[in-house]
């Protein structure tokens, strides 16, 4: 248990970081992602939704965790496994829900899908479907902040196939010699894809010395403990905001197989996923280390959460459904959209 959580969060204890109601709301952020993923899966299967999705059960404590230390106008940036880096950062679900089902309403007017949202009123830059292709925008976006005497931070989620792409060293380097507000978290799920991260890496950790090796400041956290990511995450936006760049590996499971197409059980134990989940699963986790105490309240926030999913995902498949005409909106540069760039 940290030590938020034994003090003004658990049981009592040392000087904590992290309160009830702090803790209560990381709660409520987990749920929410929880919330929506478990619907987008159930359209697809049920035929309502199309395409495919890469679903981040198990990982939602990294995003919670990391985007509770950010303000709105912080820049992330994420990849094709990125729902909970959206709802974290606070892009309306509805928007989220449209966009996957194709609506003029979704936030990237139904012309993206799950691995193309965008949303810049919540600072949230975009995902990116190519391995730690989000990385530069996250780095490009840090070090144009600094230059014009802001003080946000660029935040780029990759995953830890995203440390094996030759652009994640360079941006590492480049932030590390312009010292920007760059902070890049590395989910260690432990898999890219059917390829072990231990094959590549080592044991989790390993990458958090090849970093430290560069001189760029790093830690290590248990991805399934939110009190600890999103402490590990205060200090190290903080130093990316006063300093210069930061990394966190944050060591996280992948439930799901790597998207709804894939049959994971020719890479790993049959039921992996299910296992894991019943034994760590973050969101269980802080509702026991929360306890008794916050029975009521949690309930309450896993009842409103699920109002709210099912009221947005009805909302979003309402609406109007994107006509083939917009299909080449935002692709061409346009004046109007270079006066916005
Ligand atoms: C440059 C590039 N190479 C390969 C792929 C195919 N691909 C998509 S996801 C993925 C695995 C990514 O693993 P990781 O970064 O650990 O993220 P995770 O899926 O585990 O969240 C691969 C190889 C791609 N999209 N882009
Ligand atoms: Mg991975």
């Amino acid at each position: 248990m940290s030590r938020a959580a034994e003090g003004r969060a658990g049981a009592g204890g040392a000087a904590a970081t992290i309160d009830v109601d702090q803790a209560l709301s990381l709660y409520r952020q987990m749920v929410l992602i929880r919330g929506v993923e478990v619907e987008i899966e159930t359209l697809h299967k049920r035929g309502r939704m199309t395409g495919s999705f890469h679903s981040s059960m198990g990982q939602e404590a990294c995003a919670a965790g990391v985007c509770a230390a950010l303000r709105q106008s912080d820049i992330v940036t994420s990849n094709h496994r990125g729902h909970g880096h959206a709802v974290a950062k606070g892009i309306p679900i509805e928007g989220i829900f449209a966009e996957l089902f194709g609506r003029s309403t979704g936030v990237s007017g139904g012309r993206g899908g799950s691995m193309h949202l965008h949303h810049r009123e919540s600072g949230f830059l975009g995902e990116n479907a190519i391995v730690a292709g989000g990385l530069p925008w996250a780095g490009g976006a840090a070090w144009a902040r600094k230059k014009r005497g802001l003080t946000d931070v660029g935040v780029a989620f990759i995953g830890d196939g995203g440390f094996a792409q030759g652009v994640t060293h360079e941006v590492l380097l480049m932030a590390r010699y312009w010292e920007a507000p760059l902070v890049i978290v590395c989910e260690n799920n432990g898999l890219a894809h059917s390829m072990a991260s231990e094959r590549l890496f080592g044991e989790p950790g390993s990458i958090t010395r090849i970093v430290e090796a560069t001189g760029v400041r790093s830690e290590f956290v248990d991805g399934r403990d939110v009190i600890a990511v999103a402490e590990t995450a205060a200090a190290m936006v903080e130093h990316a905001r006063t300093v210069g760049p930061a990394f966190i590996e944050c060591q996280v499971f992948r439930v799901k197989p790597h998207s709804l197409s894939d049959p994971d059980y020719r890479y790993r134990e049959k039921d992996a996923g299910q296992a894991w989940l019943e034994t760590h699963d973050p969101i269980l986790a802080l509702r026991r280390r929360l306890g008794e105490d916050q029975g009521e309240a949690l309930d309450r926030i896993d009842a409103e959460v699920a109002e709210e999913v099912a009221a947005a995902s009805a909302a979003a498949e309402a609406a109007p459904q994107t006509p083939v005409e917009a299909a080449l909106e935002n692709v061409y540069l346009t004046a109007e959209l270079n006066k916005n760039g």
